[in-house]
């Protein structure tokens, strides 16, 4: 079991775990209790420590996208057409699933970038990060059909941890277009 907590060692063991799930992420195949639930462990306390609205200050560039929506290869495609993390960073606005077929994967992929590069991979929670929309529009099936309605119910543990906004340089306000989920400030 890896522990997130611990600095270099942990992300470097995880980054060559990563590695290792990339042959099953070509084949739509992973192990998720291998691969899917210790990264969210760890992608909570990082998210844990975010802020609800984010305030970046950014440097250079920012690459900002969204509605990925489980197309695998049109995020591959923007990474391959940009630099990968840490040399660039990323703003992902939200939708990283339902209506694609590999939602699963684009979220494994995002959220071990976080993991790894967690000042230079920020996700915000788009209005499919939650329960209703993915019953409707296909993630819920397909974390059933791959592996189990639990990983679905974990991962909506992990979608709640979203911050929602993101203020960049104090001048460009960066957020999901349609947030119809209920937000409890406590
Ligand atoms: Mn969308």
């Amino acid at each position: 079991m890896i522990s997130f907590e611990g600095g270099d060692s942990s992300r470097k063991k995880l980054f060559t775990r990563i590695k290792e799930m990339k042959p099953a992420w070509s084949k739509g195949k992973f192990d998720a209790k291998k691969d899917l639930y210790p990264l969210m462990d760890g992608v909570d306390l990082l998210l844990a420590k975010e802020p609800l609205v984010l305030d970046l200050a950014v440097t250079g560039s920012i690459i900002v996208a969204g509605d990925i929506h489980g197309q695998l290869a049109d995020l591959i495609r923007i990474f391959h057409k940009n630099n990968l993390p840490p040399a660039e960073t990323y703003l992902f606005l939200g939708d990283y699933v339902d209506r694609g077929e590999y939602g699963l994967e684009v979220l494994m992929l995002l959220l071990a970038l976080k993991m790894l590069y967690p000042n230079n991979v920020f996700l915000l929670r788009g209005n499919h990060e939650e329960a209703e929309q993915n019953e409707s529009y296909g993630f819920k099936d397909e974390c059933r059909a791959k592996y189990s309605e639990d990983l679905w119910l974990r991962i909506l543990k992990t979608f709640s941890w979203l911050p929602v906004a993101a203020i960049v340089n104090k001048k460009v306000l960066s957020l999901f277009a349609f947030q119809d989920f209920r937000i409890v400030l406590k």
